[in-house]
């Protein structure tokens, strides 16, 4: 297994929109193991694999505790979003260090298949479901922060190419 690099805003690779998974194969799995892998050792709840910048509809997520619940989504579609709607805290593995409030659906469901091709459809509520739409939203090419205002959204980029410049 290996650990993936994770592209920093503002990498405009991130806005690139993921293509659908065509090959359920061993390929596949290893590419799955790693983002997991990487997820866990950079504290995340989830992982898109725009992010490590593969453009292939894929998520990892683990929103449990104990952090032994493992969920992978290929192909993921959300098949309903409940109205009522409810703003929190978010985060992003490719901004680190920036938090802000987003509005999200407090349920969905989704489709998806796993690493071996199985289709089924899971539903989220709470922190599964706000993970669910912040990575699908990264599949799209849409980072979170692009829901804050411009002048939010400019500052943060500001502060991310100035700790990239010192850190190089
Ligand atoms: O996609 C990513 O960058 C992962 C991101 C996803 C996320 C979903 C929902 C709310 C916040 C963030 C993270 O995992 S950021 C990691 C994090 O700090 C966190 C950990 C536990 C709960 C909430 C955020
Ligand atoms: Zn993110």
């Amino acid at each position: 297994m290996a650990l993936l690099n994770i592209l920093c805003y503002p990498d405009p690779r991130l806005h690139k929109v993921a293509k659908p998974v065509t090959e359920f194969d061993e390929k596949l799995r290893a590419l799955v193991a790693d983002m997991l892998e990487t997820m866990y050792e950079s504290q995340g709840v989830g992982l898109a694999a725009t992010q490590i910048d593969v453009h292939q509809r894929l998520v990892v997520m683990d929103t449990s505790e104990e952090r032994n619940q493992p969920v992978v989504l290929i192909n993921p579609e959300i098949t309903w979003a409940s109205e009522e709607r409810i703003k929190g805290e978010e985060g992003c593995l490719s901004v680190p260090g920036i938090y802000d409030g987003v509005e999200r659906a407090v349920s969905v469901k989704v489709k998806a298949a796993d690493e071996h091709g199985q289709v089924r459809e899971l539903e989220a509520e709470g922190l599964m479901a706000v993970c669910v739409q912040h990575e699908l939203d990264h599949l799209m090419g849409k980072v979170f922060v692009e829901y804050l205002s411009p002048l939010k959204r400019n500052r943060i980029k500001t502060k991310m190419l100035k700790a990239q410049k010192d850190s190089a």
